[in-house]
């Protein structure tokens, strides 16, 4: 299998996961384009959305990381991720939901803000404040989630682990994670000794590395954001709006296909 990704798209990271805990081989690709909206060629034809990730698999053509974890799942049932209790298979989506939307949506706001320097000085420092009380809010409720299991799916790792994964790992890279000592803690440190996860945050820390001047390449026009979805509402809510209004201007920012 191919896998169209970018080792710091936490939705990648999950396909990347599940693929290493099933044991399938697979290799990866970056398409160049990725972040301009101008990709042409074999990726922009399996994704016209032009998101990674995106899997080849023979003549199969999958975009959207929850469709590729359940074609994963159906062309390779074990070890299986879902469970098979049908409530304990809606928890698992519906914290993979939660997780895909509301708590992508900060890290990638704070990415705008450190990153991508969206915004400086006071407004850069109002909109970090309410990304950490929204992580809190999200960690707390994903403690909840937890209670006293060892994993999301209770006695065994599975899809609601590999869909919290990224997103606390991220929020844990930027000093917002979990209290020491807390059973999130405890998780996150079971998690990254897994080696399907650990080689896989491997890759997101060294890609990390390659962010210092985001800045200088979103001024210099090779990139043009897609703020889609819950992004954008976390923009608007969380302080944005001149953000979005500046990034319009500059013509730096850009939304989802189709485009009319
Ligand atoms: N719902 C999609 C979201 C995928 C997505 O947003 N991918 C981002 C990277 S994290 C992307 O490829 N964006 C294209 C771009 O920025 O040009 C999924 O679950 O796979």
């Amino acid at each position: 299998m191919l896998l169209y990704e970018h080792p710091l798209s936490s939705y990648a990271q999950k396909v990347k996961i599940a693929l290493r805990e099933k044991g399938i081989a697979f290799t990866v690709e970056t398409p160049s384009a990725l972040g301009s909206g101008n990709s042409t060629g074999p990726f922009a034809a399996a994704s016209p959305r032009l998101e990674v990730p995106t899997l080849i698999d023979g003549e199969a053509r999958i975009f959207d990381s929850t469709i590729i974890l359940e074609y994963l799942e159906d062309k390779q049932p074990s070890p299986a991720l879902l469970p098979r209790d049908p409530l304990a298979r809606a928890e698992a989506r519906m914290i993979e939901e939660v997780c895909d939307t509301l708590y992508e949506a900060i890290n990638w706001g704070l990415g705008e803000i450190s990153w991508f320097k969206r915004a400086e000085g006071r407004l850069a420092d109002d909109m970090k404040a309410k990304a950490a009380s929204q992580t809190r809010e999200l960690l707390e409720w994903l403690t909840g989630k937890l209670g006293n299991n060892d994993w999301f799916g209770g006695t065994s790792f599975g899809w609601a682990d590999l869909s919290v994964a990224p997103y606390l790992n991220r929020s844990v890279h930027y000093g917002l994670g979990p209290a020491a000592n807390t059973p999130l803690a405890a998780w996150h440190k079971r998690l990254c000794a897994r080696p399907s996860v650990a080689a896989t945050f491997k890759e997101f820390e060294a890609a990390t590395q390659g962010m210092g001047n985001a800045a200088e390449r979103l001024a210099s026009g090779a990139i043009r954001r897609e703020y889609r979805d819950h992004r954008l509402e976390w923009m608007m809510k969380s302080g944005g709006v001149q953000v979005v209004l500046d990034g319009l201007a500059r013509n730096n920012i850009r939304f989802t296909w189709p485009l009319g």
